[in-house]
């Protein structure tokens, strides 16, 4: 009887914290190459680091042909994200190039003693990746942001071996206002565009004048203002509008989406 109470309780506790919630955790980590030691060894990374388990004392090399395409890794997470008492881990990529590109994720996981795998998806890429605990449950949330302004955001889970991809939603908020210009009305013909307003409160119309920034695709603005003169903007933005609220007589403006510019009775600047 003592037995039975003994091994259901084992049992109970083997359910709760996962079947190999004692075993010895698998470590990941990455190394960089070193020419003159693996300069000949096909599966190493030529220049870059490459993705390594230790594990049960040994150290093994995770592989495979996407991974050799992403020549800089890191490990950002490490966390039972499948339930089964191993951990697993979330690896950063970056192409070493130029800064212009954001960052494949993988997740890697052990599934067996000597047995690991690697997951991806096209839209486990984008500027930051947040491990999400929600009751026990992992889920992991993906997202792609333009001039640092979140504009989608998938989410994912790994379960059974599998990174489940949950959705991929747009952004579709954005501060309202009075009026506004967008990058893409200024790129066909590329000619500067002035909008009227009064934003200085004086009955006299003051002026909102955008011309298209080739280099970066976006908007470079300033105002005119009957009673303040020319007032710069600083910021490059997709669109700029301007806001019902108004800061030290002049009318706030938004840049992309969220952004709030306020002026400081010299110029406009950015407040979040
Ligand atoms: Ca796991
Ligand atoms: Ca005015």
């Amino acid at each position: 009887m003592h037995k039975q109470f003994l091994q259901m309780l084992l049992c109970l506790t083997g359910l709760a914290f996962g079947q190999n919630a004692f075993a010895q955790q698998p470590e990941y980590i990455v190394l960089e190459h070193d020419i003159n030691q693996v300069e000949d060894l096909p599966q190493r990374i030529r220049i870059g680091n490459d993705l390594f388990v230790q594990d049960g004392g040994e150290q093994y090399l995770v592989q495979t042909d996407g991974l050799l395409d992403w020549p800089i890794k890191e490990v950002i997470a490490v966390d039972d994200l499948d339930g089964d008492g191993w951990n697993d881990a979330i690896i950063a990529s970056h192409s070493g190039g130029a800064s212009c590109c954001g960052t494949k994720y993988w997740l890697v996981s052990k599934r067996e003693d000597q047995f690991f795998t690697v997951h991806t998806h096209e839209d486990f890429y984008g500027d930051s990746l947040e491990v999400i605990n929600r009751d026990g449950e992992r889920s992991l949330s993906v997202t792609v942001s333009d001039r640092n302004q979140a504009v989608s955001l998938s989410l994912f889970r790994f379960e059974d071996g599998v990174l489940q991809h949950l959705s991929t939603s747009q952004n579709a908020g954005l501060r309202p206002a009075l009026l506004e210009v967008n990058a893409f009305e200024l790129e066909q013909d590329r000619k500067p565009v002035s909008r009227s307003v009064d934003l200085d409160d004086d009955k006299t119309l003051d002026s909102l004048d955008c011309s298209y920034w080739e280099r970066w695709g976006t908007l470079m603005c300033e105002v005119q203002s009957s009673v303040h003169g020319s007032v710069k903007t600083g910021l490059g933005c997709d669109r700029i509008g301007v806001l019902i609220s108004s800061t030290n007589g002049l009318n706030d403006l938004v840049c992309n989406r969220f952004t709030v510019l306020r002026f400081d009775g010299d110029e406009y600047n950015q407040i979040n």
